[in-house]
């Protein structure tokens, strides 16, 4: 399969690599490593976010070589003969014009780890269960004997530190600190890109979370915390969509709290994020069309706050 993935790219003119929605460390840091590829082969690619324009463009990720110009719905063109997606679970999470161009270019692929893919590119790279795609994209670089300059590594090294919650996640394995080490031995400041990762926040992003913690419920024994991102706070605090992650996180390292949730407002529904410990979350998002992992999943619930909370709290209760 890695033959014939080379091969396709090989074989493209220009190449569109499509982040997902809401993107995160290891969407972002795999299509920078693989547009540091794609030039190192001289192949015309573009990176594209999912979002309207820049306003919110993901700034914590600013870093990455290449993220700063990707495209995103107002400026990506369709004239693209290979379209390359990565850590898309399924293909909802392609929407307008990512969506278009996806369904309208004759050749696809998909490069990721959830195990929920189904496979809806032409060419379906994906490894569930793996830690990141950072590590799926790794493990074909070697397959293809492709060298891994630090470039590449940059981006390899920040997805997989991002999806593995900097190498605590039970998706970390041996394979995956061997992976860290060989990056680290290209040369790349690992303490820098953590840095970057974890310590460069916007100064409203910490207000406004600090916010809607100190406004969280919690539930059946304190087993249960969740938290609301009002429209309202989301003006006031002029926040971008990345300022709602890691909210659930911290609610999640509370001690005795077994799942997390946090529900954002939209214009016609509500956007769930939960972190579990031992529960499975994707039980309770596949109630709802969602998906994700283990520990870590998401859904839309097409409801208002109220109700949203409740349908939540039922399903929760089934499984505490
Ligand atoms: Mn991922």
């Amino acid at each position: 399969m890695e033959r014939e993935i080379l091969n396709t790219i090989k074989n493209s003119s220009n190449v569109l690599i499509i982040t997902h929605i809401n993107p995160d460390g290891d969407t972002l840091g795999s299509a920078s490593s693989l547009k540091s590829f794609l030039n190192d082969i001289n192949i015309k690619s573009d990176i594209l976010i999912q979002i309207e324009d820049n306003f919110n463009f993901p700034n914590t990720y600013s870093f990455l070589p290449h993220i700063n110009s990707a495209k995103n719905f107002s400026n990506v063109e369709n004239n693209y003969d290979l379209v390359i997606a990565v850590d898309i679970a399924s293909i909802d999470r392609m929407i307008g014009k990512a969506r278009e161009i996806f369904d309208n270019c004759k050749n696809t692929i998909a490069f990721d780890h959830h195990k929920t893919n189904k496979g809806y590119a032409k060419i379906n790279y994906i490894r569930g269960g793996i830690s990141s795609v950072g590590e799926v994209l790794f493990d074909f670089f070697k397959a293809s004997e492709i060298n891994i300059t630090p470039e590449m590594a940059t981006g390899l090294y920040a997805a997989i530190l991002t999806d593995t919650g900097c190498f605590k996640y039970e998706s970390t394995t041996p394979h995956t600190f061997n992976i860290a080490s060989e990056l680290s031995s290209t040369g790349i400041n690992t303490s820098e890109i953590a840095d970057l990762c974890y310590t460069n926040k916007p100064k409203n992003l910490i207000l406004f979370q600090n916010n809607i913690i100190s406004n969280a419920q919690f539930c059946f024994n304190n087993k249960v915390a969740y938290a609301q991102v009002t429209k309202e706070l989301i003006e006031k605090f002029s926040a971008k969509d990345e300022y709602t992650e890691g909210i659930a996180e911290t609610l999640r390292s509370i001690a005795g709290v077994e799942a997390a949730f946090v529900l954002k407002e939209k214009d016609n529904s509500i956007k769930v994020s939960i972190r579990t410990k031992e529960i499975d979350a994707t039980i309770i998002t596949d109630k709802f069309n969602g998906g994700g992992h283990k520990r870590a999943a998401g859904c839309t619930i097409k409801d208002k706050m109220p109700a949203a909370i409740e349908l939540l709290l039922n399903e929760i209760k089934k499984l505490i």
